[in-house]
């Protein structure tokens, strides 16, 4: 697994995105200012309805909500619990929060927000987890991507690569991970993961869709399909626009738009089962697809 920050999305994409390869990224949140704000305090005070709120297992698996107000109780007084916990939806009720951290750059675009008018759910999570407890093994949501930061203490994360798929780089099948304050973990889409609190923590995480990591999502059910098919037109329209002017670009942007219209289009063919694109559109991406191909082989 690499250990390094300072990178492109491109970068990110080829080693991270693309191969569904998990990733640690240490102490690349340190800066953010959660990690000055955050504490059991800070949270301690806001009170919402507990629909909103964590959710906490029992020993019966049933799950209950708990107030921020009492789970942040209970992470100041250093409780102990080896329940399972989940974490807090706060975009709809702060979503101000978000801007105490800083989404890394290098993960790309996150199309989230832009599906959200087709009722795609806000995916952001803070998670107060009291020492002991933990997120059980589970896949994230529709096979998104996540990141994980931890703004305090620290986690152990399990994660397993998804049967009947083979590593592109040298990482284990199974990888546990101890993460500290600062460090920010990748969880590629269908990576099975459990995560265990050794000391009480507050983390933040988002799970995230982008042209890189969408394929794996296009099971989606309407209207997020609708949603993605939107977000395809509009993002074809663009880099078509800018696959028409290439011969102006540095070699090295052309390389990446290479590779953009080479996934544009095989994201949108695959989509096009369920929610067709514009035939017009279609048509002219795969032309560029065609070109794109060729501009590959040259540069091989
Ligand atoms: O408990 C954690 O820190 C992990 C959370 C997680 O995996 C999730 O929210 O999907
Ligand atoms: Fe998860």
């Amino acid at each position: 697994m690499e250990y390094f920050k300072g990178l492109t999305p491109l970068e990110f994409a080829e080693r991270h995105l693309i191969p569904n390869e998990p990733a640690v990224f240490r102490a690349l949140a340190a800066n953010w200012p959660a990690s000055v704000r955050w504490t059991a305090e800070y949270f301690e005070g806001r009170s919402y309805s507990d629909e909103l709120c964590m959710r906490l297992q029992d020993e019966r698996l049933n799950e209950s909500p708990i107030s921020l107000r009492a789970a942040a109780k209970l992470l100041k007084e250093g409780q102990f619990n080896d329940r399972y916990i989940a974490g807090w939806q706060f975009g709809m009720l702060e979503p101000r929060l978000a801007a105490d951290y800083q989404v890394p750059n290098f993960l790309g675009e996150n199309w989230g927000p832009e599906l959200a008018s087709f009722g795609f759910a806000d995916l952001r999570w803070i998670i107060l987890g009291v020492k002991g407890s933990r997120s059980l093994p589970h896949i994230d949501i529709w096979d998104t991507s996540a990141w994980l930061a931890l703004i305090t203490g620290m986690k152990l994360v399990t994660m397993e690569r998804p049967i009947g798929t083979v590593a592109r780089q040298r990482t284990p099948d199974v990888i546990e991970v101890e993460i500290r304050a600062g460090d920010v973990i990748f969880i590629p889409g269908t990576w099975r993961h459990s995560v265990l609190n050794v000391t009480p923590t507050i983390s933040v995480t988002e799970n995230f869709l982008n042209l890189w990591n969408v394929r794996r999502s296009l099971i989606l059910k309407p209207p997020w399909r609708e949603g993605i098919g939107s977000v395809l037109t509009k993002r074809g329209e663009i880099y078509l626009q800018a696959w028409s002017c290439r011969n102006r670009l540095a070699v090295v942007d052309r390389v990446l738009l290479t590779k953009i219209i080479l996934e544009i289009f095989e994201v949108s063919r695959t989509h096009s089962a369920n929610a067709p694109l514009d035939g017009g559109l279609m048509a002219r991406l795969n032309v560029a697809y065609e070109e794109a191909l060729k501009q590959r082989e040259l540069s091989q």
